[in-house]
């Protein structure tokens, strides 16, 4: 059974796997409409894949008899100068989310909540990834550029990422 702190923790953090979804959806939607049709669908099946973090914590609190809930959602951001900026706020809003996790798991481990604290760390190896994968891009933006054909390769490049 979870303890009410650790429910409402959990909840925040469903909240916030929602919220990474519509960025990614927002960002995609920024690059679709800039012609950026490879990074647009790198984070568009990003946003999906936030949706199943959701949806497996979502799944976690109701295995043990709580209630997860939605919440309200922040606006996400729409408007960026150009896709260099896009790659690095994934890579800074993933830090936020590992922050976020970490302290998830810090609480769990003072609290002896070890069932939460072996299910929580599925996501503390999915940070892992993910920081690494955003920080790839970012590298490889830094390196090639996002102006003229740079850009279109970029683009392409991105396509080929999982
Ligand atoms: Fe991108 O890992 Fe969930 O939020």
């Amino acid at each position: 059974m979870l303890g009410q702190e650790m429910l409402n923790r959990l909840n925040e953090q469903i909240n916030l796997e929602a919220y990474s979804a519509n960025l990614y959806l927002a960002m995609g939607s920024w690059c679709e409409f800039k012609g950026l049709n490879g990074a647009a669908d790198f984070l568009y099946k990003h946003s999906d894949e936030e949706m199943d973090h959701m949806k497996r914590l979502f799944k976690y609190v109701n295995e043990t008899g709580a209630q997860a809930l939605i919440g309200a959602l922040n606006k996400p951001e729409s408007d960026f100068t150009d896709l260099k900026e896009v790659m690095e706020k994934t890579l800074e809003h993933e830090k936020l989310v590992t922050r976020s996790i970490n302290n998830l798991v810090d609480f769990a481990l003072t609290n002896k909540d070890h069932a939460t604290f072996n299910f929580l760390q599925w996501y503390v190896a999915e940070q892992h990834e993910e920081e690494a994968l955003f920080k790839s891009i970012l590298d490889k933006i830094n390196i090639i550029g996002v102006s003229g054909h740079g850009l279109f390769m970029i683009d392409k490049e991105i396509a080929s990422l999982k």
